[in-house]
């Protein structure tokens, strides 16, 4: 059997072919998947991935905000789980592999270890993180943040989506809400497997991303409260029209940002109109400001100079205006000594690679808090994701699964 760091690999296939079958539940409209979390969808998922990695011989520990730990023994009881995980829940026009595939090669680690009878001293803990997304609940890596301290579990429980159901309540009727204390589990080391879910790996030609650091984020909720009049017969100079300061601000955001080059992104992507009438305006409108960047004096920057302006831009319309913060991390630097072990990983297995900052934001920048963590990636097909479009090769995916195995291997020391 090859000691750790020779030319172990993981089985391609059978990855690819697990990928390809969890991508049927839960299916998108246009060939990606909607498996949003603590729907039925997500439930089917959860129970397919249980079943697997019981098939592979690990016993299930579900959390109180439904993260999933499917444990493989280690010969020493006493000795820190190494964790390997990343989501399964989606965006409503998700792809199939952002997320699904650091959770199903973490499954396919531990399948090749089998299949090698490689055994280690610390256990291994594949990891499902519940509510990754933030696209149902806000914030984003909601039960990673209860798990790292950063939320409590009272405040996620309470998070509801657009149609007012709460976490709890979603928890509880997809029947996945676990016994375990949220955070009570220690790690040894975490990694993340990942799609880039940009362009930079595919333009660069290199087949593994090594990363170094996470771009902080902001996600500030405006709700502007206009007043609600007709479109036809309210003369211009009469309207209170929080649909254009909303425009005003989405267009000063873009200026801000743009401001801050290089290495600083801000945008908009879900907004509400109310009553949301054709011949109405808005009375209320509510939206959600992304801004990242990976340097953290930049990131407070932008808050304030985006929050100062929309609060003049709305004075100047009569326009009402709050802002609630409803997600944030600061910029992460993963572990150098497990960052290493991934170049060298890479390097031992002759795959082209590059240090690489992560522009989205994952699990284990929450998992770094509490425990060395870091992240693995491959290259996604014009750097799309979030949309249903996205698309990786099967050698890919296999590569930063080969990686992962042997930093993992190493990580959780092999026992002859
Ligand atoms: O928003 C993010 O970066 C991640 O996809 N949740
Ligand atoms: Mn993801
Ligand atoms: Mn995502």
């Amino acid at each position: 059997m090859p000691a750790a760091g020779e030319n172990l690999k993981i089985n391609g296939e059978r990855l690819w072919d697990s990928l390809m079958e969890m991508a049927k539940i839960g299916p998108g409209v246009a060939g990606g998947n909607n498996r949003q979390t603590l729907t039925d969808e997500d439930a089917e998922g959860r129970k397919l991935f249980q079943e697997w990695c019981e098939a592979a011989g690990c016993t299930m520990g579900v959390d109180q905000m439904g993260t999933m730990f499917m444990t493989r023994p280690g010969t020493d009881p006493e000795a820190l789980p190494v964790y390997v995980g990343s989501h399964l829940d989606t965006q409503p026009t998700g792809g199939k592999y952002d997320g699904v595939l650091g959770v199903l090669a973490a499954l396919e680690v531990v399948r090749t270890m089998n299949d090698l009878d490689i055994k280690t001293k610390h256990p291994i803990v594949v990891t499902n993180w519940a509510n990754e997304e933030g696209a149902r609940f806000a914030p984003a890596m909601l039960a990673s943040g209860v798990f790292a301290g950063v939320h409590s579990l009272d405040y996620a429980y309470n998070r509801t989506d657009l149609e007012g159901a709460s976490y709890g309540a979603e928890l509880q009727r997809i029947g996945w809400k676990g016994e375990e204390e949220v955070g009570a589990r220690k790690m040894h080391a975490y990694f993340e497997y990942h799609i880039e879910q940009g362009p930079i790996l595919e333009a660069e030609e290199k087949s593994i991303g090594v990363v170094t650091h996470c771009q902080g984020l902001w996600w500030l909720e405006f709700t502007l409260t206009g007043k609600e009049a007709h479109t036809g017969s309210t003369p211009m100079a009469m309207r209170v029209n929080a649909g254009l300061a909303m425009s005003r601000i989405l267009e000063m955001v873009q200026e801000v940002t743009m401001g801050e080059q290089p290495n600083a992104v801000g945008g908009v992507g879900q907004m509400q109109f109310s009553p949301n009438s054709r011949n109405v305006l808005p009375g209320k409108v509510v939206f959600t400001v992304d801004i990242r960047t990976p340097d953290q004096a930049k990131l407070d920057r932008m808050r304030a100079e985006i929050e100062k302006r929309a609060a003049a831009i709305c004075d100047e319309l009569g326009v009402g205006c709050s802002v609630e913060a409803v997600g944030h991390f600061d910029p992460v630097t993963f572990a150098p000594e497990l960052v290493e072990k991934v170049r060298s990983a890479a390097e031992t297995l002759g795959y082209s690679h590059m240090d690489i900052i992560s522009g989205a934001g994952h699990d284990a920048c929450w998992a770094a808090k509490v425990a060395p963590a870091t992240m693995i990636m491959c290259p996604c097909v014009g750097g799309l994701s979030h949309n249903e479009a996205e698309e990786i090769s099967p050698e890919w995916a296999a590569a930063g699964a080969d990686v992962l195995l042997h930093a993992v291997v190493e990580t959780a020391e092999i026992v002859e």
